[in-house]
């Protein structure tokens, strides 16, 4: 792999990305001083850099690979396709095969209430495709009140407008004027901050419960759905205590407001179900999918559309006016079905279920006895750790860091350095690395995270900081 470093030049690609590539969530200031770094390849789960660094990615890109880098299968699959067919469109009464084939099979491996599927490009896409699709569905039963979206602080549902306004990140908000009217938000169960003087299953139902004020405080008659990730991602890998979710499906069937399970990140196999709205024993009206529906080799999103839902629009609502140019796209389908493929015949879902997650789980929560670990917890193949200053003797008793350190920034800094890709959300540090990993994988990528929480900890040492 040393061949990588002669093959690109990567001062001079440096040069090139900041004079006109704008990346997303990026200070172009702090890029244009430090220079971004250049993926080249990947295989597996290792990816490589322009100067021939072998590194785990513990994010599986962003959350998406899912069945790992290098799948010859997929990329022959995107090949023919577009040798076949590259583009229709399915406006006007037309259709194409790969988007048909693959809404048939979402129907198949989607809990049973889900026949039908809306594709789009993006999970922020196919977010705005579920506003608008409550609301329209409110409308066509005669209800043009009940246009009100409930939400979470801190939950992210993409970067659309009302991708973002569904979500909870106040600097998001900050930057633009959203969120757009008649979206609100309640609490996150987020146990380790919120939970003091509670035991889990008691926080759950109490967390659940800021739904039912806020319905009231909204007024039912005025509210069309509640959206949530069943664990929250780009949060800080949040799992929610065991009560949480069958209460809130209570609630919304009380009040018969719609529930949107957003499982771009939860669905495929994450959480060792096709989709987790299994898991939490939860049965959602609209499920937001996108990321591991193709291991993110090519964009696609979508949504699944419950009976409920897809009744009222085919039935009674005519013409529903929103599409994309590339919903459907035969190219991006044919992907899918491949990926799909792949996850059933290497029964990647059941492994996550049965093996990789629960091992993960018993080898993650090892970390907690590190100096520097609080908590450390895992779902499926999602797992979050918590950088604290001082240990305490259970879950609410750590000392935080001053949060204007950036202890997190720092400890991803020497994973970064050391091979190994793990996120920072503030103080808490995360993976969700490809359903693909081995027992033996999972034993390297705790040892290489151990080693890199060692250098944190000397680090913080020489600074002064612990
Ligand atoms: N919903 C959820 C739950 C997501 O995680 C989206 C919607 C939006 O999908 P698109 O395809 O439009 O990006 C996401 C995306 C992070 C991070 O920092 C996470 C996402 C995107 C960007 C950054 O962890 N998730």
């Amino acid at each position: 792999m040393t061949m990588l470093k002669e093959l690109y030049d990567t001062a001079a690609i440096q040069k090139l990305d900041t004079a006109h590539y704008l990346h997303p969530f990026t200070d172009h200031r702090t890029l244009g001083e430090q220079g971004a770094r250049v993926m080249v390849r990947g295989e597996g789960i290792y990816l490589w850099d322009s100067e021939g660094n072998q590194i785990l990615d513990g994010m599986s890109g962003l959350w998406c690979v899912n069945v790992g880098y290098g799948r010859k299968s997929i990329s022959d699959a995107v090949y023919r396709q577009m040798e076949t067919l590259p583009f229709y469109n399915s406006f006007f009464n037309t259709t194409n095969v790969p988007a048909v084939l693959l809404a048939n099979k979402l129907a198949a491996i989607s809990p049973p209430q889900f026949q039908h599927v809306y594709f789009t490009n993006s999970g922020s896409e196919a977010n705005d495709t579920n506003v608008r699709m409550a609301r329209r569905y409110w409308d066509v039963l005669g209800y043009s009140e009940r246009h009100t979206i409930i939400s979470r602080h801190n939950a992210y549902h993409g970067s659309t407008m009302a991708g973002a306004s569904l979500g909870g990140m106040p600097d998001m908000h900050a930057q633009g004027g959203l969120p757009i009217p008649c979206i609100v938000h309640i609490g996150q169960p987020d146990y380790r901050t919120a939970g003091r003087g509670m035991s889990e299953d008691e926080f759950g139902i109490e967390a659940a419960s800021w739904l039912e004020q806020k319905i009231l405080e909204v007024g039912a008659d005025k509210v069309a759905a509640f959206i949530g990730e069943p664990v929250q991602g780009a949060g800080g890998v949040i799992i929610p205590p065991a009560t949480y979710w069958p209460e809130i499906q209570r609630i919304c069937d009380k009040y018969g407001i719609l529930l949107i399970a957003d499982e771009v990140i939860c669905g495929f196999g994450r959480l060792g179900r096709w989709f987790a709205s299994d898991l939490f024993g939860i049965r959602p009206d609209l499920i937001t999918f996108a990321k591991g529906v193709t291991s993110g080799y090519v964009p696609l999103g979508g949504v699944l559309v419950g009976d409920r839902v897809a009744d009222v629009l085919i039935g009674q609502g005519g013409e529903f006016q929103h599409g994309f140019t590339y919903s459907g796209h035969p190219v991006a389908c044919a992907a899918a079905l491949e990926n799909i493929r792949i996850l059933e015949e290497e029964q990647l879902v059941e492994r996550v279920a049965a093996d990789t997650g629960p091992y993960l789980k018993q080898r993650f929560a090892d970390l907690a006895h590190h100096p520097l670990v609080g908590d450390a917890d895992s779902c499926g193949l999602v797992a979050g750790l918590d950088l604290v200053r001082r240990k305490g003797g259970n879950r609410h008793e750590h000392t935080a860091f001053d949060s204007a350190l950036g202890v997190g920034m720092v400890c991803r800094a020497h994973m970064f350095g050391n091979g190994m890709i793990m996120r920072a959300v503030g103080d808490r540090m995360i993976i969700s690395p490809p359903l693909v990993m081995t027992r033996t994988q999972i034993d390297d990528m705790i040892a290489l995270i151990r080693h890199c929480l060692d250098l944190t900890q000397a680090d913080l040492q020489q600074r002064g900081w612990l």
